[in-house]
């Protein structure tokens, strides 16, 4: 059995962004049109008024200041309010292989590793841009890497769990040194017209160089991994194959995009992801005193604040367990990379850190490192 290494890491962030205070003034136009055009229903009872956003409370419930987006401009534009991607012919390179490919250079380099040093690519990302062909392979296929590659898709746990696969991989010896790739285009199932969610999400692809630690240009080696699923209506997303064989399912449906409780996923997920985090350390002989960074999941502040206080049984320092989400809100899988990967460089070789991801599913991840 190898012992394995996380040796690179990229973030490739779209340039676009869209501050609360643009976001919530397009929404609100979106739905005073709205209200106008209904306005005699509304008057008469049998429809429901859109309610307005605000800034405001955005900050206070999630802690999410600015989003960025592979392609603002139809977002704000308060006669669509969703992105507008141009058509891509077969012979060009797709979206999400596009910023899998940008971020993945940035891991190699990172990792001083070259396409030929990779024997295998997983793409690992809450939803995929079509059934097939699978995304890895065009990205393998860009890169110029030999061997396999394919996708896998566990909502917001997706990158942790393709670190497990990829450790696995590695630790038994199917594959030296594997590219796990985490594209999400978030803005593309979500609903942004819904009061209640439409400023949780932004896009973003990270990238992870995983390989056998004697061979690892420096990082972080994989010590243990822990992944845990439990079924839950709470986040759902019902697009799929077989809507055209439903009646009535090719209409702009609400339950064709991302949609859930947040109140119940707060309010479940909190208290087992804390409990996973806690059995997982424990496990490995690790006490919570004895970590020197957490790198949670990016969804909202407030849940993150208390899943740091259970696990280390007091609250976490600043710095101790950083928040990349006001500026890039929920990037789904990715969340925990980015914090991963922009607060990591300044710990010492022995330092121990925690990536822990959670979703949908429900599913939760959780990887402890140890810096070379
Ligand atoms: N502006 C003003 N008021 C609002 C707004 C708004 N934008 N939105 C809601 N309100 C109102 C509500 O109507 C409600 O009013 P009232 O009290 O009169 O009924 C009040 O504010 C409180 O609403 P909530 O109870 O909904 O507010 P919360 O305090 O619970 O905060 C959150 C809402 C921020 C959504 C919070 O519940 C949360 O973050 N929960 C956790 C969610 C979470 O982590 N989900 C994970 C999903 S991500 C994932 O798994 C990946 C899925 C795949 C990716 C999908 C990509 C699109």
């Amino acid at each position: 059995m190898h012992r394995v290494a996380i040796s690179g890491w990229g973030v490739h962030t779209p340039p676009d962004v869209i501050e609360n205070e643009d976001l919530v003034a397009s929404y609100n136009e979106w739905a005073r049109r709205w209200n106008e055009a209904h306005a005699a229903g509304i008057a008469a009872g049998t429809v429901e008024a859109r309610p307005m956003s605000s800034v405001e409370f955005i900050e206070k419930a999630s802690g999410i200041e600015r989003r960025h987006v592979m392609s603002r401009e139809g977002i704000v534009d308060p006669a669509r309010l969703y992105p507008r991607f141009p058509e891509r012919r077969e012979d060009e390179l797709c979206l999400m292989a596009e910023i899998g490919v940008a971020a993945a250079r940035q891991a190699l380099e990172r990792a001083g590793r070259t396409a030929a040093d990779i024997d295998a690519v997983i793409c690992a990302a809450s939803n995929h841009e079509r059934a097939y062909p699978a995304i890895a392979i065009e990205i393998q296929e860009a890169l110029g890497i030999a061997g396999f590659a394919f996708d896998m898709n566990v909502a917001c746990s997706s990158a942790t769990f393709g670190i497990q696969a990829a450790a696995d991989m590695i630790r038994c010896g199917s594959a030296r040194a594997i590219l796990m790739v985490n594209p999400e285009i978030t803005s593309g199932h979500l609903e942004w017209r819904d009061r209640d969610c439409h400023f949780i999400f932004g896009d973003v692809c990270t990238a992870i160089v995983l390989e056998r630690a004697d061979a690892a240009n420096g990082g972080f080696e994989v010590l243990s991994t822990l992944c845990r699923t439990r079924f839950s209506n709470n986040i759902r997303n019902n697009a799929g194959f077989l809507r055209r064989t439903r009646d009535g399912h090719m209409e702009d449906r609400r339950d064709m995009l991302f949609h859930q409780e947040g109140r119940k996923v707060f309010k479940q997920v909190v208290p087992w992801v804390s409990e996973l985090m806690q059995e997982h350390l424990s496990g490995e002989g690790i006490k919570p005193d004895e970590l020197a960074r957490l790198w949670l999941h990016q969804a909202n502040k407030g849940m993150n604040d208390l899943i740091g206080e259970r696990v280390l049984g007091r609250a976490p320092a600043p710095g101790e367990q950083p928040n990349i989400l006001q500026d890039y809100a929920n990037t789904s899988s990715a969340g925990s990379i980015i914090a991963f990967a922009q607060n990591c460089e300044d710990l010492a070789a022995g330092s121990l850190g925690v990536i822990c991801s959670f979703g949908a599913g429900y599913s939760a991840g959780s990887v402890i490192v140890r810096r070379l």
